[in-house]
């Protein structure tokens, strides 16, 4: 069994600490102290289980052992892997999937609730695919597109549509080693073919396979997600919003919104703002409703409409815990089944909402975009008429403010100003090395690690070494706990050069791009970035690293994987899945290395496992000096830019928070 921590060595964010004494002393199980008393397997972590058939389970835990079909440790392994990618790719893909049939429904009417928010977004992303956009009517352009986008799927040859939209010379690379896929689904079918037992048994040949299928997760499905929430929910901008369970309200009825896909989560939004419901809540003797997030969905409110976080994948069962929460409406995905039984100690409501997802135990009200803000208000109703039954609450009192929306297309705009929006200006500050490099810092929580601890940690360090960060997923949510993501805060904690940046174009030293799906946004980035010119031809030139340092979850071994292939160093942190164990079976770590050595050589890109933060840092900034030096960029250097002073910022510094973010980032869209 492993050791019993505290809650202290659990997370590292205060609210959270506060609610595992609370479970403690409530004799309540949460995912911190079942981590506790489960013990990972030690050989299904290493990738050494094969139960793919009825021959086994067979466990290779000695040199040269094979499985009842012959099959070796790499094939086992690799197999294992491609499996967690396709169904990483299958569960962002099928997300992206029910946008683009949301977005046809929308065209034709037949979508209550819903309008077009983005026309200039739809514009821009149909006439990229030749769709004609000129003298047409939103819902025509938007009917085509979402024609276009649900072919993706089910398409059986050629290429996928959005993988255009890559650097020229990354296509290549793709079609000179057949990895560009051919259809979402086939790709992700095949996997699951190759893999059945009897086929493929060559381990590079199968992990070329899960190149194309994260491909057709990345330059397909989650791209297909990303553009369809923000052509129908518009595409995000700096917005105010907050982050962590202080933002649950004693006073007011509080519906927890959880899982991944906008189109219900909006609803909700915009039905809890309707003036019957809230005389229902009023009659119910709440001073309204209010609306927090969990995971990506709280991403994807939070940036758009600045409806507050109430934390990552840990704090589902923490948000529960405060005894405060009259509804949790979850849809797919991150979703823990723990909920119902920690539900039956207090009177929250698990509300299941789609037809992929049913918990036992839980109330269904199943969504159906047809009739979307009947069914957000039906869910509403649940919940205040839940008000009445709540029972003692702990809330701690710890929020922090954020401001989040950072979309590829504002960052462009922020850039350069609407006549002349441009990645100019983040090109030229790494060039003259005022900022270092990126570092994408993305990813899940993982209750084997201490909770936001890596994240934070990784964060800050990267920015002393004036490394700019964006974030997406529950590590932007991490670091907006910590007060990282507000324009000032932690400024004098940056390096020089990238707080001259920061304070001359008025943003956060680290920006929040979105949820997970969202990772496509940073695609998109380095792909301008390349083509604004002076940092190589390709992404795998730029001085930049992905980083997954709490990962659990499949799709985060399908992002890692896509952002590979694209050409990023890619660090997960905790444990390898087909770490193999080297000490004790010869060459049973052959796939761990060919994701590194092997892919690197194909796709200029590798995907590696570090455990200790400090090493992943160590590796980031050697990967970032390695590619500015191929660049023939200047070496970094920390002292070469001082402060810049700027009398501005220094003016704004005087000013009270809300004052503060107004002047810098303008109202908040509503
Ligand atoms: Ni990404 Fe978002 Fe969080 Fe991990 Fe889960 S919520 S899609 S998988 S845990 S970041």
């Amino acid at each position: 069994m492993a050791k019993k921590r505290s809650p202290e060595e659990h997370s590292i964010d205060p609210a959270a600490q506060q609610m595992i004494i609370r479970a403690d002393q409530l004799g309540i199980s949460t995912a911190f102290s079942r981590a506790d008393d489960m013990a990972p397997c030690n050989i299904g972590s290493a990738g050494m289980c094969c139960k793919l058939c009825g021959m086994g389970p067979c466990r290779l835990t000695k040199d040269g052992q094979t499985g009842i079909c012959g099959a070796t440790l790499d094939t086992i392994q690799a197999r294992n892997l491609i499996r967690a990618i396709a169904a990483g790719a299958a569960a962002h893909s099928d997300h992206g999937r029910d946008m683009a049939f949301t977005l046809k429904a929308v065209a034709n009417g037949e979508a209550e609730g819903y309008v077009i928010r983005d026309v200039a977004k739809l514009r821009v992303v149909a006439a990229r695919y030749n769709i004609p956009i000129e003298g047409r009517a939103p819902e025509e352009i938007a009917n085509d597109l979402a024609d276009l986008y649900i072919a993706q799927f089910g398409q059986q040859r050629g290429e996928v549509a959005p993988a255009i939209r890559a650097p020229k010379k990354r296509q290549e690379v793709w079609r000179q080693h057949g990895v560009m896929p051919r259809g979402v689904d086939r790709e992700v079918v095949e996997s699951l073919h190759r893999t059945h037992i009897g086929d493929d048994q060559d381990p590079e040949h199968i992990l070329e396979h899960a190149i194309r299928t994260a491909l057709s997760d990345g330059w397909g499905g989650s791209m297909i997600a990303t553009d369809v929430s923000d052509i129908l929910f518009g595409t995000p901008a700096p917005v105010l919003g907050q982050a962590n369970l202080g933002v649950l309200k004693e006073d007011m009825v509080n519906v927890v919104v959880h899982g991944h896909e906008p189109t219900l989560s909006e609803m909700i939004v915009a039905a809890s703002q309707d003036p019957e419901i809230i005389e229902y809540a009023k009659a119910a003797g709440a001073n309204g409703i209010n609306l927090s997030g969990i995971c990506c969905t709280a991403n994807e409110i939070l940036m758009r409409q600045g409806i507050p976080a109430a934390g990552n994948f840990l704090q589902q069962e923490l948000a529960i815990l405060t005894g405060a929460v009259e509804a949790m409406v979850v849809d797919v995905q991150c979703i823990m089944q723990a909920l119902v039984e920690l539900a039956r100690n207090f009177h929250t409501e698990i509300i299941t909402t789609s037809a992929k997802v049913k918990l036992k135990g839980a109330t269904h009200i199943q969504f159906d975009e047809h009739k979307a803000l009947t069914i957000a208000k039906d869910i509403l109703r649940h919940a205040i008429d839940n008000y009445k039954n709540r029972g003692e609450t702990q809330i701690p009192d710890i929020r922090e403010d954020l401001v989040p929306g950072f979309s590829h297309e504002y960052i462009s705009y922020m850039l350069g100003g609407s006549y002349r929006a441009s990645f100019r200006p983040l090109n030229d500050a790494i060039m003259t090395g005022r900022i270092r490099g990126v570092a994408a810092v993305v990813g899940c929580n993982n209750p084997r690690s201490q909770h936001d601890y890596l994240h934070t940690h990784v964060t800050r360090e990267l920015l002393k070494q004036d490394v700019l960060v964006v974030e997406t997923g529950c590590g932007a949510i991490a670091s907006a706990k910590l007060g990282l993501l507000l324009g000032e805060a932690g400024l004098d904690q940056v390096g020089p050069g990238l707080r001259e940046i920061c304070e001359t174009v008025g943003i956060p030293p680290v920006l929040h791009m979105g949820s997970c799906v969202d990772n496509t946004r940073i695609l998109t980035v380095l792909t301008e970035m390349v083509e604004e010119g002076g940092l190589g031809d390709d992404i795998d030139q730029i001085p930049a690293v992905g980083l997954a340092p709490e990962w659990m979850s499949e799709k985060a071994l399908s992002i890692g994987t896509y952002c590979v292939a694209s050409g990023a160093y890619v660090i997960f942190g905790g444990s390898s899945p087909v770490s193999g164990m080297p000490d004790r079976v010869a060459d049973s770590d052959i796939v761990q290395r060919y994701i590194s050595e092997g892919w690197e050589k194909l796709y200029g890109g590798k995907l590696e496992f570090v455990a200790e933060p400090d090493e992943m840092i160590r590796l980031t900034l050697e990967h970032i000096d390695k590619k500015r030096a191929a660049l023939g960029l200047p070496e970094y250097d920390p002292n070469r830019f001082g402060r810049s002073g700027d009398a501005r910022m220094l003016a704004l510094e005087a000013l009270p928070l809300e004052e503060r973010q107004a002047a810098l980032y303008g109202a908040p869209n509503q």
